[in-house]
């Protein structure tokens, strides 16, 4: 007999560890011992940093999943329209600090924390950045998750969990880089939550079943997989600045459908039972390290589709949970492709519509263009995805075969005005015939979207002028510019607390923190000497802790009052020239040591670090890091310059390194061809902080310039529009005959081992005095022109620091949250969506 009438109703049980119930500090104190004994399990007695980092986290995250059922339920009451964004890959960097200020209870954990003898600072510093992404465009989908969340829009970020992220890199005895395996998940992440209840059959290869449908007569397809893998869900909750709204990044990771064979186990056979295992895992097993330019492989192309097919059939799935029909889907999500990476999610889509939902071609169509829109990242070549026919076709049949419907509906409009013997047609054709049957996947992004954006106005332009231009004459309203954004809770706020707190006593309100245009109020104190005082002081202070850093993790001592801090961060890449970089380092070293010591005297002293890690394949942008790492050392070690000049070369450049060097800066450099380097988004965190940039007038540098003043700005070189007809003398002349005799000299010294074996840096040395197409020798004049220009604006500090106060003030326009509006309002037609205000404790300090 049943004692207790067993019911079904809701839920109603309060749950012990809501937010809504104690966030004083005895609570959090509370929670924290809590998961301390529970979860981890340690006791009061083995209570180390690590373990207070993953029990203070645990607290976090169960805060956080509170939040983020409340903003599903109101997201799901609305029926709001939300954006859905997906990316291969996001570089979020560390997470915590981050969700305590968002969630506005640092003070609370600090008081929580002392009482148990840790400082949260020390705290925070436990925690392993997940590199999951290579560069700029990984990052970007990071700082639109913070801005999605801070402003309240209905958001979803789609993404991969992958095993191992971006290799870590040290450096080795010879100065080469050395990769190795980033085994982020041997310890847990505290920040994301496997949802077991979420697994979806993932098919792949297999056969297309024709058949005539019944009701209509008409021939419809079924694909029938010869091979499903599952996808499981991993969700990382994304807390908003100073609001409840808390969004979902959700990472697919890859399981097999059955975890052993065992047959083959019985047999004996113990490799074979795990192999399928083994091939499912592979799929979300690493990150490909490449930046800018693709890796054809397989297991990549798996990845991808992967990705999308998981992503879809959950946005379908929540669709029909709130009861809504297929035909309202471009209502209910706008789809973002972040670059061509997972475009297989138009022919997806397409499939659902047409085999599963049994719509018509043109319905079918007609959603999906209104579902999907695509941002192009880059206009190298070589980083413009084409796979092959064959293999998609083996992989994916039915996706091939729609892809060649979707080309063949496409050409049939391009023929009616193609009036050069089929030369358009051939130009536009989604399939391209050269060393192989090719799908052109940008081609196919365009196609299928409805918007089409580059990420700054030169890059844009040069999308529809050029690399697009025929897509752009067929569809002129497609095309649209977004301007990258950075957010300026992690990169102001978070990483520079200082400055912060400067900036909010200045404009006597926080504001800012949430709408970045009130920094043009800094610019009436740009010449206000006490105010000079107080942000050059808040620099020194962050040039000390990077000095420090500097002699903790390499052993070199550099000074820092009076000391110019010259930084460039990022991937190395060609285009990218940190090889002029270094050039000019030599430069300007022997420059030093032709002086007497007079002269000596009024030398600008300046620190060049130099960071950034090199795709494993690339071996060129290897050679670069071994030659910086081998003039280092010379330089360094030579008593002639002393304290003159040093290069610092910093290794494994993550995001939390960019954290404390980015505050740290007197000026940064973005100095890539121009027409190459399509945003950059670096260069905006270092104005933010008070960096001046010396730069070429390329990418988001030229916004800079236009919104904090030209004069503001150290820019050099030609205009993009300049760069074909250099690259093309240097081809007719023969670059080495147009070089600099300075140039020259250089590469001279270099030759005569003078910075180390020279048959290793034989190969760049032949580039630049062959072809050069990165155009250093033209531009190298120019360059240490302009280095030299601020290394004397900078014996000036009055000027100094007045162009680095303006440079700030006008930085307002370069938040995330400028560009998400503009996403927003331009392609994805969605609207804030705030969550009441309950008895939240969430206020703004
Ligand atoms: C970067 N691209 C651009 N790609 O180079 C940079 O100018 C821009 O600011 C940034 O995107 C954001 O728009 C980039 O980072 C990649 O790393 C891809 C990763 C996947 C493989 C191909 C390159």
């Amino acid at each position: 007999k049943q004692k207790y009438k067993i019911e079904k109703k809701p839920l109603l049980v309060e749950n012990l560890l809501s937010p809504y119930l104690g966030s004083d500090f005895k609570n959090l104190q509370k929670q924290i011992v809590y998961h301390l004994e529970h979860t981890l399990p340690r006791n009061t007695k083995t209570f180390e940093s690590f373990g207070t980092y993953l029990a203070t986290s645990y607290t976090i995250r169960d805060r956080l999943l509170q939040l983020s059922h409340d903003t599903q339920k109101y997201y799901n009451e609305k029926k709001v329209k939300q954006a859905c964004y997906i990316s291969i890959e996001y570089l979020m960097g560390r997470f915590l600090r981050n969700a305590v200020l968002n969630l506005n209870l640092e003070e609370k954990y600090e008081q929580a924390l002392a009482g148990f003898g840790y400082a949260l600072e020390d705290i925070y510093d436990e925690e392993q950045d997940p590199a999951l992404g290579n560069g700029g465009l990984g990052r970007l989908a990071a700082c639109f998750l913070d801005t999605l969340a801070t402003h309240n829009y209905p958001a979803w970020g789609y993404g991969l969990r992958y095993n191992y992220g971006l290799f870590r890199q040290s450096i080795g005895s010879e100065g080469e880089q050395v990769e190795k395996t980033d085994v982020w998940l041997q310890f847990p992440y505290p920040f994301m939550v496997e949802n077991h209840f979420l697994r979806i059959p993932i098919g792949f290869y297999g056969s297309i079943e024709t058949y005539v449908d019944e009701k209509t007569k008409g021939t419809r397809f079924k694909w029938h997989p010869s091979e499903y893998v599952i996808a499981q869900a991993n969700d990382i909750l994304i807390p908003g600045y100073g609001t409840d709204n808390t969004n979902t990044l959700r990472l697919w990771s890859c399981r097999p459908i059955e975890e052993l064979d065992f047959d083959k186990f019985s047999l004996g056979d113990f490799k074979g039972a795990s192999e399928k295992r083994l091939d499912a895992e592979n799929i979300t097993n690493v990150l490909y390290p490449n930046d800018n330019e693709v890796a054809g492989k397989e297991l990549r192309f798996k990845q991808q589709y992967f990705l999308v097919a998981a992503t879809l059939h959950d946005i379908i799935r929540r669709l029909k949970e709130q009861k809504r029909t297929i035909y309202e889907l471009p209502d209910f999500a706008a789809v973002q492709l972040n670059d061509t990476h997972p475009t297989l999610a138009i022919p997806e889509l397409l499939r659902i519509l047409l085999d599963e939902e049994m719509l018509t071609w043109d319905e079918a169509w007609d959603i999906t263009q209104r579902t999907f829109s695509y941002t192009n990242h880059t206009i190298l070549p070589e980083a413009l995805e084409r796979w092959p026919v064959k293999l998609i076709s083996h992989l994916l049949p039915r996706h091939m075969q729609l892809i060649e419907a979707i080309n063949w509906k496409f050409l049939e409009k391009i023929r009616k005005i193609d009036k050069n013997n089929g030369e358009l047609t051939k130009k536009m054709s989604l399939i391209e015939n050269s060393w192989d049957t090719l799908v052109r996947m940008a081609w196919l992004a365009i196609v299928g979207s409805h918007k089409v954006n580059g990420v700054s106005g030169i890059h844009t332009n040069i999308l529809k002028n050029i690399v697009f231009q025929d897509f752009h004459s067929f569809y002129p309203n497609k095309f649209v510019n977004v301007t990258n954004g950075v957010t300026p809770r992690r990169w102001l706020h978070a990483c520079n607390p200082q400055l912060s707190e400067l900036i909010t006593s200045t404009l006597k309100s926080n504001d800012w923190i949430y709408d970045l245009s009130h920094l043009s109020k800094l610019r009436e104190y740009a010449g206000n000497e006490d105010f000079q005082l107080k942000w050059a002081a808040i620099k020194l202070f962050n040039k000390k802790k990077l000095q420090k850093y500097v002699k903790k993790e390499l052993n070199i001592e550099i000074g820092c009052k009076d000391v110019i801090y010259d930084i460039q961060i990022k991937r190395i890449h060609e285009y990218k020239r940190q090889l002029m970089n270094v050039l000019a380092s030599i430069h300007f070293y022997f420059q030093i040591k032709k002086m007497n010591e007079e002269e000596k005297k009024k030398v600008q002293r300046r620190v060049s670090f130099i960071a950034g890690k090199a795709a494993p394949g690339y071996l060129v942008a290897k050679k670069i890091i071994k030659l910086i790492n081998h003039v280092s050392k010379v330089i360094n070690n030579d008593p002639e310059i002393g304290d003159l000049f040093k290069v610092i070369y910093l290794p494994n450049y993550s995001v939390t390194l960019a954290e404390l060097l980015i505050p740290a800066t007197d000026v940064s450099e973005h100095i890539s061809t121009p027409g190459c380097e399509a945003s950059g988004t670096s260069n905006m965190k270092f104005v933010l902080n008070g960096g001046l940039i010396l730069g070429t007038l390329d990418g988001a540098n030229l916004e800079i310039m236009e919104n904090s003043g030209e004069e503001n700005v150290f820019a050099f070189g030609i205009t993009s529009k300049e760069v074909p007809e250099v690259k093309q003398r240097n081809i007719e002349q023969g670059a080495w005959n147009l070089m600099p005799e300075e140039l020259q000299e250089i590469l001279g010294i270099i030759e005569e081992g003078k910075f180390g074996e020279v048959d290793e840096f034989r190969g760049l040395l032949e580039e630049l005095k062959g072809v050069d197409r990165y155009i250093t020798g033209h531009d190298f004049i120019p360059y240490i022109k302009e280095l030299d220009n601020v290394m004397s604006t900078y014996q000036n500090p009055q000027k100094w620091w007045k162009m680095s106060i303006l440079g700030c003030a006008g930085s307002g326009w370069l938040s995330s949250d400028r560009t998400i509006k503009e996403y927003a309002e331009k392609i994805w037609g969605i609207k804030p969506c705030p969550l009441p205000k309950i008895e939240s404790e969430k206020e703004l300090g």
